[in-house]
């Protein structure tokens, strides 16, 4: 199988899983009591996703390991592309029913490596539909998922060759512990921009892409690299901005030129416009 049909493959295999995750949440929305690989609470949906993904995954032909947000250490499986995984993204919106999502990352080099290594990401939107944004071809498409009878899910080409629009919508997290800076930075952006955030990074980043604008989690007081881990959430939203005409930085660096120490480890995240993306750079 060549690198195409596998990242295919990979595709094909989250389109499927995506409607038993969504399905699957309703009697899956308590803490299970254990942390994460971040420190952060998992709850029954979050390891219940990532063993369903993990199941399909690593039994595709053409994929040597699988890194999930949700285990310590690479899942060797054979050999091939490495794939990365955030399996439900936003997962602290369930409780409220809010937006959530899936966020997948495909590279032809082991882990950890740079998001220079990635050739395909896509992320999963559970939200009144449930759509896949993907690169394809050096574009953006977006598909969104129609359940047939027994598993089978057809997706629907729903955007094609989607391109950053002028900006309209910005989103930060983090607000409680941000710098003195980077609140007269937010001050001047919502002058010009309107205010989006729900608190998953999909759903955000889902508003910029057909709205264009700038989504951010930025380094933190309490937390100088930020909340967002590099591998599983900024290096694939990254690689399809970058796809969609736009442009990422952590303020002083593009994100996909990041050198990786860990596999967890975090980054201070900005995405959208290229306009924008200077901006950071020259007053954050
Ligand atoms: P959870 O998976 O713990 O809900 O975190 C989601 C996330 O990693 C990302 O999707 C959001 O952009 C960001 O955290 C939201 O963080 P805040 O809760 O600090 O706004």
């Amino acid at each position: 199988m060549n690198e195409q049909e596998t990242v295919d493959k990979v595709f094909e295999a989250v389109a499927e899983a995506a409607p038993h995750i969504r399905a699957g949440i309703l009697h899956r929305r308590e803490y299970v009591g254990e942390e994460n690989p971040s420190d952060e609470k998992q709850m029954e949906a979050d390891v219940w996703a990532n063993e369903l993904l993990k199941e399909k995954i690593t039994n595709i032909e053409g994929v040597g390991e699988l890194a999930s947000e949700e285990e310590q250490e690479v899942i060797e499986c054979g050999k091939g592309l490495s794939v990365s995984m955030d399996p439900l993204d936003g997962s602290s919106n369930i409780p409220t029913n809010n937006v959530i999502g899936t966020i997948i990352g495909v590279y032809n080099e082991e882990f950890p490596c740079s998001g220079e290594n990635m050739i395909s990401a896509f992320y999963v939107v559970y939200g009144p539909l449930i759509s896949m944004v993907r690169t394809e071809d050096g574009k953006v498409n977006e598909y969104v998922l129609e359940e047939k009878s027994g598993d089978r899910v057809e997706p629907y080409i729903a955007s094609e060759d989607i391109e950053l629009p002028e900006p309209q919508v910005y989103g930060f997290g983090g607000n409680k512990n941000w710098s003195e800076k980077f609140r007269e930075f937010e001050d001047e952006i919502s002058k010009d921009l309107k205010l989006r955030y729900g608190g998953a990074m999909v759903g955000d980043i889902n508003q910029v892409l057909h709205q264009g604008g700038l989504f951010a989690y930025p380094s933190r007081t309490d937390a100088p690299e930020g909340k967002l881990r590099l591998l599983f959430e900024a290096n694939p939203i990254a690689f399809i901005m970058e796809k969609a005409g736009g442009s990422s930085t952590d303020t002083e660096q593009d994100i996909l030129e990041k050198p990786v120490e860990g596999l967890h480890e975090r980054t201070p995240v900005f995405l959208g416009n290229e306009e924008l993306i200077k901006k950071v750079e020259n007053e954050v």
